[in-house]
């Protein structure tokens, strides 16, 4: 059997694919390309750059929202009635899956900036219908306006949809603002959806892993297919494998996926009554006349109830709008037997239920419908390792209380970063592991700032090794799940410290030197200051006399703090600003460049001026054969100049690649004496090769620029030593 934990990013069973796989425009090439106006850095956000969010939610009469969506759920529209009268299971299934397309690898998707209100999530088909549940959700929204976000709105429904059917919830932390514009994400390169028989993506008999970092089985799910593997609910080790591997991916152990599962079927029901062709597509596809709903059928048929969504049919539970112990209770007491629903879909009934084990009709609750099980439910029975969590939940109520509650609340904040993010009266007082706390630090003095500047800039240690530490620290930040960063020093705590992208032998030593010199400074502090001042040693000796910005206040992390496994994650495997690559991907090494500078929040020029100014100083990762040459276009190593961009647009260098090196790596010769003179990787010679990278490339080596390149140079490092600094922004 293959391996299915993944393994490097991109690296699975795709063949070379460009960094986003199959995008909107793929999917729908006749959609309006509004994105046309956001060209020339125009932005999309009607709000402008000055709103702050923040201030927006503190200002929010939040038990106010709190009481109109409690009044919500019970108020059924007869466009859209509510099943047993209550919204709450539709809602939460619509938080959940706003949440659920997180994921560990990239940390991208997740619930923090209300994405699936665009194309591709809107259309999706496991979302399907919850079009309903935003619009349902819409004259609540209109009513608060700017104070509450769509992204907030999405979790914080759920959370009063669980507790207004008397189930636990943990808290809730507001904070996440909208974005105007659907994000880039890669979900993958199939052609089709799940539902149009695109392949499962674990396979393996066939060697195929679970691609990182997707963390669904197939394009259009959230994780796994209810029915079973690729559809087939005969392969009870295979769904389990599915569900374990797919809630790995968004950082759920097997209890809390047992808990999030069964917590989430207490409620509510699915809905297969109807075969499925005959409902229209899905929102992104459908008539303009419809104003953005999809899977209409007509609106007799919506009142009745004869509504198919996932294709099952029916409740998992007697008491779908209450929380209890009925799904365990029911999952337990029953043999079940494979049936089709009236739309085709394999699902499991229990064997003669008694009466009072039967559902109420979710239009006519005088009539009774038998109970159901999806076979990724049947998976909490038939696996060993599920079963023994799901059994102590059958007997022990308040363990799955306190456990769902636990799992929701990280499966909504999972990706909002450190705790000092959270807004509203209900974040809860518990730090959470998960939350990757970091202590209190204290702004350190400008006299204990200059006294270690000097002291390090004495200690032996060279420029290079001073700034490839402190971009190690920093650069694991990540945009879009806001963990990493230069804040706790992680850096000097496994695993981050022997990763290979580090030169671990080389940052022991510099971080041993750091900790010898900093006083009163923390760890993190010195890190990044460290860099600093070796950064204004090289753009002294590149002739201009200049100050690093420093914002002090970082603290120390220590293991205690921090779930080592969480940041393997976090590992580069390419990281184009210090030209290192781990294994080569399924993307072109220079794409990882761009992934990472996404990750990181950089612009081009940003992420330009970075890579030119690393290579000037030699901040390279150590390459097997070149040492730290590789891409160090420069005679003067350790000096912040433009260098690397005027030799690379040098006419007089011919580049050629490699013959051995499987593309990555190219050798510059004189054209004129044809002796070499430079080496160098795809991600060097990108900056010459493509136009637009070219264009930026060429500014930072005109003459005249050359203070530019050192100004821009210092901002955009500043950037980056600082993207994490929620504690003071
Ligand atoms: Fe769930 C529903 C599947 C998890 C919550 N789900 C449902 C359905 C299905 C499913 C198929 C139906 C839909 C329709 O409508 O048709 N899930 C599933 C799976 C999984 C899950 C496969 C993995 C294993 N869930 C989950 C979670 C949660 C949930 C985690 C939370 C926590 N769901 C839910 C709810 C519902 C559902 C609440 C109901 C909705 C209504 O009622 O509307």
């Amino acid at each position: 059997t293959g391996d299915i934990s993944g393994g490097c990013p991109f690296n699975g069973s795709v063949d070379m694919r460009n960094l986003l796989g199959r995008t909107n425009r793929d999917w729908w090439p006749q959609a309006l390309q509004v994105d046309i106006l956001t060209e020339g850095g125009r932005s999309a956000n009607p709000y402008g750059e000055d709103f702050d969010y923040a201030e927006a939610f503190n200002a929010l009469d939040y038990n106010a929202l709190k009481a109109d969506l409690t009044a919500l759920m019970t108020d059924s529209q007869p466009w859209w009635p509510a099943d047993y009268g209550h919204y709450g299971p539709f809602f939460i299934r619509m938080a959940w899956h706003a949440a659920g397309t997180y994921r560990t690898g990239d940390g991208r998707g997740g619930s923090n900036s209300g994405q699936q209100r665009f194309a591709p999530l809107n259309s999706w088909p496991d979302n399907g219908n919850l079009d309903k549940a935003r619009r349902l959700l819409w004259p609540i929204k209109q009513k608060y306006g700017k104070n509450i976000s769509w992204a907030d709105l999405f979790i914080l429904t759920g959370n009063v949809a669980i507790e207004s059917m008397g189930g636990p919830v943990f808290g809730f932390g507001g904070g996440r603002a909208d974005v105007f514009e659907p994000e880039s994400v890669y979900w993958g390169t199939e052609e089709q959806w799940v539902n149009e028989g695109v392949a499962t993506r674990i396979q393996p008999k066939e060697g195929k892993a679970l691609e990182n970092p997707l963390a669904a089985i197939q394009m259009g799910l959230i994780y796994v297919n209810p029915e079973g593997p690729g559809g087939n609910p005969h392969d009870p080790e295979g769904m389990a494998r599915d569900m374990r591997e797919t809630f790995a991916r968004m950082a759920m152990n097997d209890e809390e996926t047992v808990a999030l599962t069964a917590g989430g079927h207490a409620f509510g029901k699915a809905h297969g009554a109807h075969p499925a062709d005959t409902f229209g597509g899905a929102p992104e596809s459908e008539d303009l006349h419809l104003m953005g709903f999809g899977w209409l059928n007509d609106a007799d048929e919506i009142a009745s109830g004869n509504i198919t969504t996932s294709g099952i049919e029916g409740a998992w539970t007697p008491n779908p709008t209450q929380w209890g112990g009925d799904y365990f209770r029911l999952l337990f007491k029953y043999d079940f037997e494979l049936v089709k629903s009236p739309a085709g879909a394999h699902q499991w009934q229990p064997i003669n239920p008694d009466p009072e084990d039967m559902a109420p009709d979710a239009r006519d609750p005088s009539k009774k419908v038998p109970t159901m099980m999806t076979t990724a439910d049947m998976a909490l029975k038939w696996d060993p390792e599920y079963r023994k969590i799901s059994e102590r939940f059958l007997h022990d109520q308040a363990a799955l209380d306190d456990a769902f509650a636990r799992a929701w609340f990280k499966l909504c904040h999972r990706d909002m970063g450190p705790k000092v993010k959270y807004l509203g009266p209900e974040v809860p007082q518990e730090t959470l592991i998960w939350m990757d706390p970091v202590p209190q630090g204290t702004t350190p003095s400008d006299a204990e700032v200059a006294r270690f500047k000097a002291a390090i800039m004495d200690s032996g240690l060279s420029v290079r090794e001073l700034v490839k530490a402190a971009w190690a620290s920093a650069s694991t930040y990540r945009n879009s799940d806001h963990r990493g960063g230069a804040n706790g020093a992680r850096i000097r705590l496994e695993p981050q410290r022997s990763w290979a992208v580090n030169d671990p032998e080389e940052l022991g030593r510099v971080l041993d030197t750091i900790e010898a010199h900093r006083g009163t400074l923390s760890m993190a502090d010195a890190i990044v200051l460290a860099g600093n001042a070796a950064i204004e040693k090289a753009a002294k000796d590149a002739g201009f006399e200049t100050e690093v910005p420093f914002l002090g206040g970082r603290g120390d992390a220590t293991d205690e703090h921090t779930d080592a496994a969480s940041f393997e994650p976090l590992e580069p495997f390419a990281d184009g600003f210090r030209n290192y690559l781990k294994t080569k991907a399924q993307v072109r090494t220079e794409e990882m460049l761009i992934d990472r500078a996404h990750l990181l929040g950089l612009s081009v020029p940003e992420m330009t001026v970075l890579v030119g100014g690393m290579r000037a100083l030699g901040a390279v990762s150590k390459h097997a054969h070149h040492g730290n040459k590789i891409g160090v276009l420069t005679e003067t190593p350790g000096k912040l100049t433009p260098d690397f961009f005027r030799n690379l647009l040098d006419m007089g260098t011919k580049w050629a690649p490699v013959d051995d090196s499987g593309d990555e790596e190219y050798v510059g010769t004189d054209r004129a004496s044809g002796e070499e003179k430079w080496r160098a990787t795809r991600t060097d010679l990108v900056f010459g090769s493509n136009s637009i990278l070219r264009a930026q490339a060429e500014v930072y080596a005109e003459s005249g620029n050359e203070g530019k390149f050192v100004c821009d140079f210092i901002s955009a490092w500043n950037k980056v030593m600082n993207a994490d600094r929620f504690d003071v922004t």
